[in-house]
């Protein structure tokens, strides 16, 4: 099949790559690059190649499928080279992005062109790589070496204007690319050329670089390897000749491709691209979301209409009164003032996304919302209200979700009419920031509007996982397990502070006890006693004994640790020590790693159950739960992909 055609304008050959859905670099397409390359050589007619994509962008990297089996010729590297070598020079055009072996092979090129809207990467450490076909070898020659170190063990992209400010991308253009590359294509002939990116000097950094990047690195990668290993790769290049830092280059790739984080990377890249729209949608189409609405404007509604706001979608939001809806508009402003204090957004931006909110106590400014989403407090009697309120001003095809965390959507629902179009969306606080959208369909949700939670996520940018009903649908109910875990081992004589830095260690931000402290003992502790009060067995838990004598955490100077005034540096509690005396058997201590495999067993353990029950579909989804809403570290690949790697 052709993945490669080749046109004329003039002494210009155009050639073309089109191999959907984004013009991976699979062993076919290498191979007709190459054969490209050397047809165009012995064309004496041609005198200078643009190389640009068909669809949606340009190559955005290795083909990711072909990683799990052994790597065919002709390998990327020596088809860059032979860009690289080739007797007319190469001119890349990109569009969309230029990402991993992309931009590598844009890199081969004697000239890089792009589209203003494009953007360029290097984002192989994200998949437990290094570049594998001299990114971290002409990077550095082409842009330095401190923009490098960047570019390669950041693994973000650049928008073009940054690239080119740095030298990596030479024009940046709008409109027609192909005839903006073209024309600069027709200029750049006759003229002396560009040294190709191999043949420019690499200048070596400052004393001390090198090693104040590892001891970075080394800090925010906690356990992830990739990262290092491409520094080693960068520092290589600055250190020994081309073809030597490009052996060692290719030996490191080689030798993470077929490692575990690798492994669980790629696992997880795949299990987010399928996210989006799961095959079990079948033909369900989502209904149209063009205006949405938010019920109460605390931490969760406010977050929720500041995520809408940021996918560009009006909000109206509505609070019980004008002092809530005061509070609602100022949490609002406050999130949108937080973006631009850190730069994500701009003064106008912000003031453009607080003019999209319509705020208001009046139900009746509801009626042409095609998506309402409850955020009021956890109790089935205001949810319930609420909803009738809604239903009443409503159109009756509106989807009304409720944000719920514990209750049933099923029983929130009771009552609203055409019950078909209720569903549960669980977001994760701060809404607008966290990834993870649990959707929780109730019996009765229509296929449609369980495609239109999906859609939303997608609109949203955030990471959909469908949950069945339970308490604490899939995240929150692995969180209470292992929790309960931590706590077990606390009885057993494991010191608080060597459970949270054996989860540290593992890859966590936090241990189970400081992540408590933060958010505040008492959310758990008031559902545990809201369900006491229904008559439910609930056995007293550790963090009981603290809320009950008053520790909930930085909240109130201390919690599972103690606190100075003004800090929120955990400091071990003889208090709490005290507090637990007569709970713990001194049965002795656990080593970190033996701590952390234990408690992500008890979570894999959990999945199980959930999996057993319908209330997760797939392990994967389960992963992505543990990964996108609790900070399970995605070089593990989540708690079930661990625990079969580990049994295997
Ligand atoms: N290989 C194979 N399939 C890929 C792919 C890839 N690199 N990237 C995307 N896909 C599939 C994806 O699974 C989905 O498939 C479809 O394309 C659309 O993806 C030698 C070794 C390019 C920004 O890490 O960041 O080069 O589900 O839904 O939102 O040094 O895809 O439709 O069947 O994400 O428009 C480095 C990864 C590889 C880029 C487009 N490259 N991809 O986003 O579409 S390693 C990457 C992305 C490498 C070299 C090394 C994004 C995108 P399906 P999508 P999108
Ligand atoms: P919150 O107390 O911060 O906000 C609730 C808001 O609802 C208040 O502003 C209140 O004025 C408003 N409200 C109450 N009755 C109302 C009515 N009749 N009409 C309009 N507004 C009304 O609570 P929260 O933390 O934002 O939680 C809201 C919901 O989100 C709960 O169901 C909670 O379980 C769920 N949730 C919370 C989190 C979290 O981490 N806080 C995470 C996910 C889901």
């Amino acid at each position: 099949m052709s993945l490669v055609s080749i046109a004329r304008e003039g002494s210009i050959a155009v050639v073309t790559i089109d191999n959907p859905p984004v013009n991976a670099l699979g062993q076919a397409l290498r191979q007709q690059l190459w054969d490209a390359v050397a047809a165009l050589d012995a064309d004496a007619a041609v005198q200078a190649v643009l190389l640009i994509c068909a669809g949606r962008t340009f190559i955005a990297g290795a083909d990711v499928s072909e990683f799990g089996k052994p790597p065919v010729a002709p390998h990327l590297p020596d088809v860059v080279a032979r860009i690289e070598a080739a007797a007319k020079p190469w001119v890349a055009a990109i569009h969309g992005a230029a990402l991993g072996g992309g931009f590598e092979v844009a890199l081969g090129c004697r000239f890089r062109l792009a589209l203003d809207s494009a953007s360029v990467g290097l984002p192989e450490v994200g998949l437990g790589i290094v570049p594998g076909a001299g990114g971290t070898v002409r990077t550095p020659r082409v842009a330095g070496v401190a923009a490098a170190v960047d570019l390669v063990t950041g693994g973000k992209p650049l928008r073009a204007a940054k690239a080119q400010a740095l030298g990596l991308i030479d024009a940046v253009v709008s409109g027609d690319l192909r005839a903006a590359a073209i024309a600069f294509a027709q200029e750049a002939i006759g003229k002396p050329l560009p040294l190709p990116a191999s043949a420019r000097p690499v200048v070596a950094p400052e004393a001390g670089f090198w090693d104040d990047q590892q001891a970075a690195i080394t800090k925010r990668a906690k356990g992830e390897v990739a990262p290092l290993h491409a520094l080693a790769c960068l520092r290589k290049a600055t250190e020994v000749p081309f073809a030597e830092a490009m052996a060692f280059e290719r030996e490191t790739f080689l030798a993470l491709r077929g490692s575990d984080q690798a492994a669980a990377l790629r696992h997880v890249f795949f299990a987010e691209r399928a996210a989006p729209r799961p095959a079990h949608l079948g033909a369900a189409q989502p209904l149209p979301l063009r205006a949405a609405a938010v019920i109460g404007g605390g931490t969760m509604g406010a977050g929720i209409a500041a995520a809408l706001r940021d996918a560009g979608l009006p909000v109206t939001l509505i609070e019980r009164d004008a002092a809530a809806l005061e509070r609602g508009v100022t949490n609002l402003r406050a999130i949108f003032d937080g973006a631009v204090a850190r730069g994500r957004l701009t003064e106008a931006q912000a003031a453009e996304r607080l003019a999209g909110v319509t705020a208001s106590t009046d139900y009746a400014s509801l009626a042409g919302a095609d998506l309402v989403i409850e955020a009021v407090f956890e109790e089935i009697g205001v949810k319930r209200a609420v909803f009738a309120q809604v239903a009443a001003v409503c159109r009756p095809d509106a989807v009304l979700a409720t944000n719920t965390s514990y209750l049933d959507p099923a029983a929130i629902a009771q009552g609203v009419p055409n019950p078909a179009r209720f569903i549960g969306l669980h977001f994760f606080s701060p809404a607008n920031v966290m990834k993870l959208l649990e959707i929780v369909p109730t019996p009765d949700t229509s296929p449609d509007v369980l495609a239109t939670g999906f859609a939303l996520a997608k609109t949203l940018g955030k990471i959909p996982v469908q949950a069945g009903i339970c308490e604490g649908f899939i995240g929150n109910r692995i969180l209470k397990r292992y929790r309960a875990g931590a706590e077990a081992l606390v009885r057993r004589g494991v010191a608080i502070a060597a459970v949270d830095a054996a989860m540290r260690g593992f890859g966590f931000a936090m241990g189970p006890f400081e992540a408590q402290d933060l958010g505040g003992l008492d959310i758990a502790f008031l559902q545990r006693e809201a369900a006491r009060a229904t008559g439910q067995d609930v056995p007293e838990t550790l963090g009981d004994l603290l809320v009950r004598a008053g520790r909930k955490g930085q909240k109130t100077g201390g919690g599972w640790y103690d606190y100075a005034p003004g800090q929120r540096k955990p400091q071990p509690s003889a208090t709490v020590a005290d507090l637990l005396a007569d709970q713990i058997r001194a049965e002795g201590q656990m080593d970190g790693p033996a701590i952390a495999e234990h408690l992500v067993a008890e979570m894999a353990a959990e999945g199980q159950a959930i999996l057993a029950e319908g209330i997760a579909r797939q392990p994967a989804d389960i992963d992505l739960v543990e990964i996108h809403g609790y900070g399970f570290p995605r070089w593990r690949g989540g708690p079930m992909f661990h625990a079969q790697n580990r049994a295997g």
